[in-house]
């Protein structure tokens, strides 16, 4: 079997020996990363010039080789252009976009850099899965040192709408790059369809879900990422025995727990729910001292201008929801800018009546799967999820909202408190299949399969 070689941004640290977190990557691929396997990218590391070094280290017979970047790359490739650009362009949110060819200068030469030191690497007949926005053009580098491997490349945020795309300066030359590569995978059909509409715009030849360039036929996938439901489900499980949710359960004096967990980030809609839960709790007075709001917002990319305006404007809301409707002995929003460990946060799940996932734009989004999967299947909570995360499209029975839409959002949260057992419990079974069959071995599997099948 050929041997797999993994380039991500980001590569799990297993430098004190200990195996990989399970962060959603690292569990999305852990089918897929057999011993023998390879996981390239970035150390996490600044230094102060370019440098094509690599580093490795072993965990359960894996190979996790990395580079440093330097300083400045890292400001123009990482937290510039594919942070500033490429992230809110992405999502759909062009008034967050900033563009600076200095940047992009500096994006396409990591990109070279992450190419040159993978070729002491790699053997004839590897196969390359490339990973992500910030490496859009590795597999053309690549080629063009000669490389003639199978190369894959999943992109795990939407694609966006073609005018929006068009807005790139680069739009063509990110475009020509990505047919380096022989399979391209999406999360959803509705991504598939956008990327294929730019291709033809640009006047390459779509055929069915392919791309046909230069005699070459390029695969275009859907292969939806997943998690390890049962992992996660015994983790909920064994985290509810905790002294720590017990804690958060004594707290509660009988109330229903609300909750979202995210990166703090824009595309995320933290602001507008923050409005929906201050109408919810203005309209439907009834719930009022009845309900607890647990926001857990991960710092995320704080160098970046546009994510530490919003940790003030979310400190600005909360405030005011809290001034607005607290009582004596009553806080209706707790608010913690933080990251939780996972079993914590799959203990808290647990113990919510409501998961409130309403990011405004994402690729899939897989709080949402850990919210499903963590609940007992005897007395399930309420999944509230954006019609905007591409894992609407594969959980239909979530109450479906339009994060933009308020009142619309506010009304979701007085169902989901109203919601019987019965109904609950129906949609859960739902749900509860539909990320069984869409877990994070479904996810690998297929997405290797394409790239193993491609002739
Ligand atoms: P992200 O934007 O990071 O991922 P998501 O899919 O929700 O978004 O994954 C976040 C992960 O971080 C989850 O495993 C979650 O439990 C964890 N997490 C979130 N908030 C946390 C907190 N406050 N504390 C601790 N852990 C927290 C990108 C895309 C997504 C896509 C994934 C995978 O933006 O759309 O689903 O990649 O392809």
């Amino acid at each position: 079997m050929a041997r797999l070689v993994i380039v991500s941004n980001r590569v799990p640290d297993v430098s004190d020996g200990a195996a990989p977190r399970a962060g959603g990557l690292a569990v999305g691929l852990a089918d897929a990363l057999v011993p023998g396997s390879v996981w390239f990218g970035w150390s996490g590391k600044c230094i102060d010039t370019r440098s094509h070094e690599v580093t490795r280290a072993e965990a359960e017979g894996v190979t996790y080789a990395t580079i440093d970047l330097a300083e400045a790359d890292h400001r123009a490739f990482y937290l510039g252009f594919s942070n500033a650009t490429l992230w809110p362009l992405f999502h759909m949110m062009p008034s967050f976009v900033t563009f600076d060819s200095a940047e992009y200068k500096a994006y396409r030469e990591v990109n070279e850099q992450f190419a040159e030191a993978l070729m002491a690497l790699l053997r004839p007949d590897d196969l390359i899965w490339i990973h992500d926005y910030q490496l859009l053009g590795v597999a053309a580098d690549l080629r063009r040192r000669g490389v003639r491997n199978r190369i894959g490349f999943f992109l795990h945020i939407p694609f966006p709408a073609p005018a929006l795309f068009e807005l790139l300066p680069c739009a063509e030359e990110l475009l020509a790059g990505m047919l380096a590569h022989d399979v391209i995978g999406f999360h959803t059909p509705p991504d598939r369809a956008r990327f294929l509409e730019a291709m033809a715009a640009h006047g390459y030849q779509v055929q069915g879900d392919d791309v046909l360039h230069e005699g070459r036929r390029i695969r275009v996938v859907v292969t939806p990422i997943g998690i390890d439901v049962e992992g996660f489900s015994r983790l909920a499980g064994r985290a509810i025995r905790r002294v720590e949710a017990k804690r958060v359960v004594d707290s509660l004096n009988g109330r229903t727990l609300m909750i979202s967990a995210d990166r703090l980030d824009y595309t995320k809609g933290l602001p507008a729910r923050f409005d929906a839960y201050r109408r919810f709790l203005g309209s439907y007075p009834e719930h009022r001292r009845r309900i607890s709001f647990l926001q857990v917002a991960a710092p995320s990319r704080e160098e970046v201008e546009k994510y530490k305006s919003l940790r003030d404007e979310l400190a600005y809301k909360a405030g005011a929801i809290n001034g607005a409707f607290s009582d004596f002995d009553w806080v209706p929003l707790r608010y913690m800018t933080r990251a939780a460990g996972r079993g914590l946060l799959a203990g808290m799940f647990r113990i919510s009546h409501i998961g409130l996932v309403t990011p405004l734009r994402d690729g899939m989004n897989l709080v949402a799967m850990e919210y499903i999967a963590a609940q007992d299947g005897a007395d399930p909570g309420v999944l509230i999820l954006s019609r905007f995360a591409g894992a609407a499209s594969l959980l239909p029975e979530a109450l479906l909202v339009n994060p933009y839409d308020i009142d619309a959002m506010a009304a979701a949260m007085h169902r989901a408190m109203s919601m019987s057992l019965e109904e609950r419990q129906e949609r859960h079974e739902a749900l509860l299949e539909h990320i069984r069959t869409h877990n994070a071995t479904a996810f690998s599997r297929s997405f290797v399969a394409a790239l193993n099948r491609f002739n």
